[in-house]
């Protein structure tokens, strides 16, 4: 982690009089009059370049609650559990990441490696409301912002340089209204592709921003550690490790047929950019621009109105389950899971919530259309129609990290098997809710993007 004091790699060092700049990185803390001119590299590029903002809160979790209990600030901090329990860590301070305690850890064994640590239960219902906090500050920067995850996102800052300057200069505005608005600090990558926008963001860590000056992409990415790069987890670092692979400088030796071949297309388009070529492809669509559904729905309706709770659950169980399906079959995660609720006397309810984590998991997608439920439910009252609903969907990368660690991964080994099953026996050959008396024959009904393998409704 580079901090204000420590001394910035010489790629980094930039003197902004010569043209083969690679970088720019400033912290917060430095003065606003480091602000280069218009005289850059950057002026003189094609217009055409895009400009994209990958924004990434710093140790979101942790510093929302000190927001809410600034005794914490400074400390060694982990959230998620206390430190005998059986779950795993979700976000750890800097300080406690000193004593190699991260994310998804168990909360055991961040107790043994940091044994001072003040352990905090999570609170999603916080982390929502400063995420959408930062999305109105993100808007007010840029009509085309894609949130990544709860507190990352990605601008398209291209042609705003009338309204908000040059990038950097855009880049420091942004910082300071996100920490004016919710107190949180930030780190800001900026280049033309968001692949580089998001490491340069990781590399501006802790409250900084990092410019990749155009055309010198190249010099950038070679010299980083392959596991600097999104979408490389443990697995592919072994593949990449074997071939002799540690640095993504190292792919230039590679031809595209075999890359290609082995990685798929991120291989080539990496190591496209490593070449500094502008590979295109992987990282690089369009920010803002939803070309696929923008959500997946299940409905029942039943043949005779219930009140029956075991039914209802074991209904919302099923209906969680299609739309686990669907969504692991369009490789998508889902941030918002919404209900809907139609009595005997037809009124409707339709009622979301966000979760911390997009997630494509059946149990998770069922826990909060359960929780959902059991809010928003007239007791008692009988039940026509229910709805499950996923929406505001994201890319996988995030979530590779999260599936490297234990039970997400069993989880979604099982769901494969099962959906594996479902393809050869049929919809309902599988389910938790079979046994149960949620069966009924489903239909897709609304998915207004027509995703693919999504089949004619069935009833
Ligand atoms: N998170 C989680 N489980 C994980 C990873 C992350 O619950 N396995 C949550 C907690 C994090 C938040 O998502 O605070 C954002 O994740 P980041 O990877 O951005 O990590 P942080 O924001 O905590 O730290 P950084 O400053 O490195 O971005
Ligand atoms: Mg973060």
């Amino acid at each position: 982690m580079w901090g204000p004091s420590t001394a910035l790699p010489s790629l980094l060092d930039v003197n902004f009089a010569q043209d083969d700049a690679a970088c720019y990185r400033r912290n917060s803390c430095f003065s606003a009059d480091i602000i280069p001119s218009d005289n850059l590299p950057w002026f003189r590029m094609s217009t055409s370049l895009k400009t994209i903002f990958h924004v990434d809160m710093d140790a979101f979790f942790v510093s929302v609650e000190e927001l809410f209990d600034p005794a914490l600030k400074g400390k060694a901090v982990v959230v998620g559990g206390q430190r005998d329990e059986r779950g795993v860590v979700s976000a750890a301070s800097y300080e406690a990441r000193k004593f190699a305690v991260h994310s998804a850890m168990p909360l055991r064994t961040a107790a043994k490696l940091c044994p001072h640590a003040i352990f905090v239960n999570g609170h999603p219902e916080r982390y929502h409301e400063c995420s959408e906090k930062v999305y109105r500050v993100l808007t007010s920067f840029s009509p085309l912002v894609e949130m990544a995850s709860i507190d990352e996102a990605y601008l398209d800052m291209t042609g705003t340089a009338r309204l908000h300057g040059p990038p950097l200069r855009a880049a420091h505005a942004l910082h300071q209204r996100i920490k004016s608005d919710t107190q949180l600090n930030c780190s800001i990558g900026i280049s033309s592709s968001r692949l580089i926008s998001k490491v340069s963001s990781a590399k501006a860590k802790p409250h900084g921003i990092l410019w990749v000056i155009p055309g010198q992409e190249a010099k950038f990415l070679a010299p980083l550690d392959i596991r600097d790069i999104p979408g490389v987890g443990k697995v592919t670092e072994q593949n990449l490790q074997a071939l002799g692979i540690h640095r993504v400088g190292d792919l230039a030796r590679f031809d595209d047929a075999f890359l290609a071949e082995h990685f798929g297309k991120w291989g080539l388009a990496l190591a496209g950019k490593a070449r500094g070529e502008d590979a295109g492809g992987w990282f690089d669509t369009e920010v803002g621009v939803d070309t696929d559904a923008k959500s997946i729905s299940h409905e029942h309706t039943y043949n005779e109105d219930t009140a029956d709770l075991e039914q209802i659950e074991s209904t919302l169980m099923r209906l969680s389950e299609m739309v686990g399906r669907r969504l692991r079959e369009s490789r998508l995660h889902a941030r918002t899971i919404q209900l809907k609720l139609r009595y005997k006397d037809f009124t409707t309810i339709t009622r979301a919530h966000s979760l911390a984590a997009a997630t494509q998991l059946d149990t998770e997608i069922f826990e909060e259309a359960r929780a959902l439920f059991r809010k928003n439910w007239r007791k008692g009252a009988q039940v026509r129609l229910l709805g499950v609903h996923a929406s505001s969907f994201q890319a996988e990368s995030k979530q590779e990290d999260l599936l490297e660690g234990g039970r997400r991964q069993r989880w979604q080994q099982a769901l494969s098997a099962a959906d594996r099953l479902r393809d050869r026996f049929g919809e309902s050959s599988v389910s938790l809710a079979s046994g149960l008396k949620g069966g009924f024959r489903e239909r897709i009904h609304e998915n207004p993007a027509g995703l693919p393998g999504k089949g004619k409704a069935q009833d």
